[in-house]
């Protein structure tokens, strides 16, 4: 099980520094930034931006790397609709709310922006929630731009997306060897936690870790690396970064138990205020708007 310090890094001392794998990712990370919109890419999946490029990893075997980015210029202003999620997000799974999404035009920027109406909690009637799912793999980041709205009432708390692995969540359903998801909550005061459902977790929620505090209106990246594990062995990968601030790492996460060999499938879209009770309801409509939505994977 896991102790309190390693739930919380910052005060544990096994920390360590990127594996040379790790490193060799990040790098190239940067390179598809600069490159993926502008050049041609070789394979490409989504009209927006794509690329995939082979480098050559530490060990020297090609090691390809899948990179997808959203920034809604393809999607007409408005409605989002279904027709461009599938089209684009090759989304297997459309759930709740997506008439409460829409591409607004921000001073010339399209950006996404999801609406979380007053009154409304859970995903049925806050927010939007789908899935954008890929090929399984063994390891992913994923990132986009977030501001919340000048105005928003935080109330107790509400979701954002993160990466998601092997069968869906049961929130509240307790640890899972199935499967895990690695989304980030806003709680009172604009208080930012990651929020990890995963199968060595010891409550009937997700772990909470400590990121920092958001202000309202202001633009942040948010962007998350997760490695699967060994089956069976404590030597997973979580990395989360707030603005390029990397605040959390751990390198020791039995993310799949003995015997099971799932991996990470998807984008968990989650988009809403709540918990499920009074305490998370908005005094106001609000929204939270998106952009540069990246995701990116290693194929073998
Ligand atoms: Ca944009």
């Amino acid at each position: 099980m896991l102790s309190r310090a390693t739930k919380f890094p910052a005060r544990t001392p096994r920390i360590r520094r990127f594996a040379p794998l790790a490193l060799g990712l990040g790098v190239v990370l940067g390179a598809a930034t600069l490159t993926g919109a502008a050049a041609a890419p070789s394979r490409v999946e989504v009209s927006e931006a794509g690329s995939a490029m082979t480098l050559a990893s530490s060990t020297k075997s090609a090691v390809t790397l899948q990179a997808d980015e959203y920034d809604f210029s393809a999607a007409p202003l408005g409605p989002l609709t279904s027709s461009y999620l599938t089209k684009n997000w090759s989304t297997a799974s459309i759930g709740d709310g997506l008439s409460r999404a829409s591409v607004v035009d921000d001073n010339g920027t399209p950006r996404l922006r999801i609406s979380l109406p007053k009154g409304a909690v859970g995903a049925s009637s806050s927010g939007s929630t789908w899935r954008r799912t890929f090929p399984g793999t063994l390891e992913a980041t994923s990132e986009y731009w977030v501001r919340f709205d000048p105005n928003f009432d935080w109330t107790k708390g509400g979701k954002l997306p993160g990466l998601q692995g092997g069968a869906k969540i049961d929130p509240g359903g307790g640890a899972d060897p199935h499967s895990f998801s690695s989304r980030y909550m806003w709680n009172d005061g604009g208080k930012l936690t990651l929020y990890l459902y995963h199968s060595q977790m010891e409550g009937e929620y997700g772990d909470s870790y400590d990121l920092g505090t958001l202000k309202k209106g202001q633009g942040y990246v948010l962007k998350q690396r997760v490695k699967m594990n060994t089956p069976g062995v404590a030597n997973g990968e979580l990395e989360v970064w707030v603005d390029g601030v990397r605040k959390l790492i751990r390198t020791d996460m039995r993310w799949r138990p003995s015997g099971y060999s799932w991996n990470i499938t998807s984008l968990y879209w989650s988009v809403f205020h709540g918990g499920n009770n009074a305490a998370y309801a908005p005094n106001r409509n609000n929204w939270i708007d998106f952009d540069r939505v990246r995701v990116t994977r290693r194929e073998s």
